[in-house]
């Protein structure tokens, strides 16, 4: 028995992906989306419709359901879920689930659906996620009481963020009062997960808990004057933090009973879809960097040591392998370059044609501001779209932005004070060898294509794998995410002093329109 289980509770879906160890085999993979498979919930994209476009709740009970109806169907697919040796999961990162007094009664009968006994534990019934940005102004009363932004981000890794759980909990709390005094625990999407599947209370990992902006990077405690500005009584409702290898319990008996899992089943605390990504990319030694190239880019990166962002637009979360590591958001992503290949009626042979054949590194001198909508790193509120240097055209325009792009992750990550020797690249436009090849030389990087899909999953069964059954790291990733090294662009040095000095033109340009 060498089968591994990783849960991944997205926005969207839940997903179950079971490992082989012994054989290198997916053994499952199956997936329960939100909106097509639990239509009662009313939540097409996995939240509730809701008037205030700032507002994103979703219903914790949906995750329930969600939940049983996974392991209902690949049951019934014949998969024996007694074959699991260890289980650990993944969650949507920043969303919190609120439960009364009643949440230590987990005695849950097998014959009655758990959402059904859930139900009166919930002190608030919907959940914020990750996409509600309601708490600005909870966000600068934090700041204002605990010493102002930097000390939020010195202390926690990020400062007040809208999304995160410290300003979400403290709205609660203002909004709903006697909402908040019933709560008796606050887990977030990961650790609620792991407390359904234990029945019994579990911890929050040091990997989610970093995105709470409530927890000392330092000491991996809760850190007292960010509760105190928070909201009141707020320690004694949260879980302690604990280290990503932590055991959470074994699995509860409801789900034992229900759908056979061996009763001694190890549960490992569940982590946030981040750091678990982290781990299925097998990128968590210093040395590596992931960059995601999706709607919007995203760039993470193990850490050594726990430094923060001086600019606040970067967050530290806990690497779940040990040490921490960065996440670094670049909303100007695939959005920007399709509005280059629009303007010149590209298609993207064309693209990366113009960048590969028809233009060279530095470009002549061309780069661009490339700020379609507003930007979180670096924080710019109002879009600016800029061809900086001699005029662009369809041959040039390609490389303007690809390389302004690239520099500009490059000039954003310099904070975290690690270099990249090997950069592994995801997402729809990390297919396109141009974009490849610019981030090699950009960096100075090998950078090698992941074929990996939803690597948070993986890394969640990874977890499991190494933390229950000992399995090494390196074994895993040979087996599971291997690189694509045929498809690996490799830095050319001579383009290292281009792209040191447009690095320093780029800065210069954005500094008037930094917010
Ligand atoms: C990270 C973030 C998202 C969520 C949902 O800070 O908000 O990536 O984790 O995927």
């Amino acid at each position: 028995m060498s089968h591994y289980l990783g849960l991944d509770a997205s926005t969207q879906s839940l997903t179950a992906i079971v490992i082989n160890t012994a054989t290198g085999e997916i053994a499952v993979n199956a997936t329960v989306n939100f909106g097509a498979d639990l239509p009662r919930y009313g939540a097409p994209n996995g939240f509730v419709p809701n008037d205030d476009p700032l507002v994103r709740l979703s219903d914790p009970l949906m995750w329930v359901d969600a939940l049983e109806l996974l392991l209902q169907r690949v049951s019934a697919r014949g998969y024996d879920w007694g074959q699991v040796r260890g289980i650990s999961g993944s969650g949507q990162q920043h969303g919190s689930v609120y439960l009364n007094a009643g949440y230590r009664q987990t005695d849950w009968e097998p014959a009655r659906c758990l959402s059904e006994q859930v139900r009166p534990l919930l002190s608030r019934r919907l959940a914020p996620i990750w996409m509600d940005s309601s708490t600005s102004e909870e966000g600068r009363e934090i700041a204002a009481a605990a010493g102002g932004e930097e000390v939020v981000s010195r202390i926690s890794g990020s400062r007040p963020i809208e999304r995160f759980t410290g300003p979400q909990i403290r709205r609660f709390y203002r909004t709903d009062p006697e909402g908040y005094a019933k709560t008796a625990r606050i887990h977030l999407v990961s650790s609620f997960m792991a407390y359904l599947l234990c029945g019994r209370d579990v911890p929050i990992d040091y990997g989610d808990g970093a995105g709470m902006n409530l927890m000392d990077l330092a000491t991996g405690t809760w850190h007292e004057k960010l509760l105190a500005a928070t909201a009141p009584e707020l320690a004694g409702k949260l879980p302690p933090p604990a280290p990503s290898t932590t055991q959470a319990g074994t699995i509860g008996p409801y789900f034992a009973a229900k759908y056979g899992f061996r009763p001694e089943t190890p549960v490992i605390v569940f982590s946030g879809d981040n750091p678990n990504s982290l781990v299925g990319m097998g990128g968590i030694e210093p040395g590596n960097a992931v960059i995601s190239l999706g709607t919007s880019d995203t760039y993470f990166a193990p850490m050594s040591q726990p430094r923060t962002d001086p600019n606040g637009y970067g967050h530290v979360f806990g690497n779940p392998a040990g040490g921490f590591m960065c996440l670094i958001a670049f909303k100007n992503g695939s959005l920007a370059r399709e509005e280059i290949k629009r303007r010149y009626h590209l298609t993207w042979d064309a693209f990366a044609e113009a960048v590969l054949e028809r233009s060279a590194p530095g470009n002549g001198g061309r780069s661009m501001l490339y700020y379609y909508v507003p930007e979180i790193t670096p924080r710019i509120l109002k879009p600016v779209v800029q061809f900086l240097g001699p005029e662009s055209d369809a041959a040039t325009a390609p490389r303007a932005i690809v390389e302004s792009q690239a520099v500009s992750m490059k000039l954003h990550s310099a904070w975290i004070g690690e270099t990249p020797e090997r950069i592994l690249v995801t997402g729809g436009a990390s297919q396109n060898p141009a974009i490849r090849q610019v981030l090699a030389d950009v960096f100075q990087a090998d950078i090698l294509p992941l074929a990996v899909s939803n690597s948070a999953g993986l890394g969640a069964a990874f977890r499991a794998a190494n933390a229950v059954g000992n399995v090494p790291w390196e074994e895993l990733f040979e087996a599971f995410s291997q690189p694509d090294s045929s498809q690996a662009a490799r830095p050319d040095p001579a383009t290292r002093d281009i792209y040191a000095a447009l690095q320093d033109r780029f800065a210069e340009a954005l500094k008037p329109h930094l917010d």
